[in-house]
């Protein structure tokens, strides 16, 4: 019996094209012969709409965008909920997309209510890797090397500037890198190298969140390792990230392709050793399932870990598919361990007991 998989793509957020252009590649890549597809679409308002089941790949973006007249039945949770029709139930939702608000964790959460196998991160490492300072403080208690970071809340700065510009200024030295806490895109992102433009810099990620992190910046290579599995994760060959512009910022990431990747990147069996136990023990720490992409600042024989993607660009072309295809593992292959990384670790819980004896 072939597999029904719900790919649930779009959503109210600001990665709706870059998750449509991400399903899109998925149905190229998945077998038709192994699974049913199933195309669920959030709008930019938010509204679900199901398609009809794909027998085909799509051929465009265009093709995997729905409205709510055109969706049968109306309301997907009413169409999931359905015991009547055989058609309702899904073997494996594969969620392509962030939370509905841009914070992780909550799409997982509805997966989880509605007890259905979901490919990737459940509720708490999705939440986790979303807060910047959460992660820093869970790398920190699992003794990760990284770099010296300080953060506050928009209350906090309110009642005194003056005293946390000071706390930056004796904790770190400058170029400093101001980032909102959470947002997994690089937006409302910048470097101070003064006081002043460590002002602004922090007015302007306030804009985006209620909590911002200052981190120590450093002159360093970027490199990225992928990670798969649940519980005995493996670990892919490492990649290099040139970046063009002054810094790897939203622009470059997504839409000039002004980045060079570097796979496998050049670094001596040390540094590589390094960053796989790295990688395993932020995966660990975060209790990941599924994947997490982990990326490190590595200055010679130095490794720090910058941060984990729990939900890593995913079309053919991103650093995340790219590690594994040369790791000996091709995009169609990866999608298949994903569904069966999916169905392992759901089954591992529905052995959980709920209650007393
Ligand atoms: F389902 C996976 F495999 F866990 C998964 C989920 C989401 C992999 C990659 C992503 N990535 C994203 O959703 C995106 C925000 C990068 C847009 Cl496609």
């Amino acid at each position: 019996m072939k597999k029904r998989i719900g790919l649930l793509y779009g959503g109210k957020s600001a990665e709706h094209e870059v998750s449509l252009i991400t399903a899109t590649a998925v149905t190229k890549a998945i077998d038709f012969d192994k699974y049913e597809v199933i195309p669920i679409y959030i709008t930019l308002d938010g509204e679900w709409c199901r398609g009809p089941q794909l027998t085909k790949p799509a051929e465009s973006v265009e093709e995997l965008k729905f409205t709510k007249e055109e969706s049968n039945p109306n309301y997907i949770l009413e169409f999931i909920l359905d015991e009547n029709d055989k058609q309702a139930k899904f073997d494996v939702v594969f969620p392509l997309l962030h939370g509905t608000y841009g914070e992780d964790g909550t799409v997982q959460g509805l997966l989880e209510l509605l007890n259905l196998p979901y490919v990737g991160n459940g509720v708490l490492s999705s939440a986790a890797g979303m807060d910047k300072v959460i992660m820093k403080q869970l790398f920190s208690v699992a003794g990760l090397n990284q770099v010296p970071f300080v953060y506050f809340i928009r209350y906090e700065w309110n009642q005194n500037k003056e005293a946390l510009l000071s706390k930056c200024e004796n904790e770190l030295t400058y170029p400093m890198f101001v980032k909102p806490a959470n947002l997994g895109s690089s937006v409302g992102i910048n470097k101070a190298s003064n006081r002043e433009e460590l002002e602004k810099a922090i007015h302007i990620a306030f804009k985006y969140d209620r909590k911002v992190v200052v981190e120590q910046g450093i002159e360093a290579r970027e490199i990225e390792m992928a990670v798969l599995g649940n519980n005995e994760p493996k670990v892919s060959v490492p990649g290099e990230i040139k970046p063009t512009t002054e810094f790897y910022d939203y622009e470059s990431k997504y839409k000039d392709g002004s980045t060079q990747l570097i796979i496998p990147a050049e670094v001596s069996p040390e540094v590589e050793a390094k960053m796989k136990d790295m990688a395993i023990r932020a995966f660990k720490i975060l209790d990941c399932a599924g994947l997490v992409r982990a990326d490190f600042f590595v200055r010679g024989d130095e490794v720090l870990i910058n941060e984990v993607n729990t939900m890593p660009g995913f079309t053919p072309f991103s650093m995340y598919p790219l590690l594994w295809q040369n790791t000996g593992l091709n995009y169609p292959e990866l999608i298949d361990q994903l569904i069966e990384l999916a169905i392992e670790r759901h089954k591992e819980k529905q052995q959980l007991q709920f209650n007393r004896e």
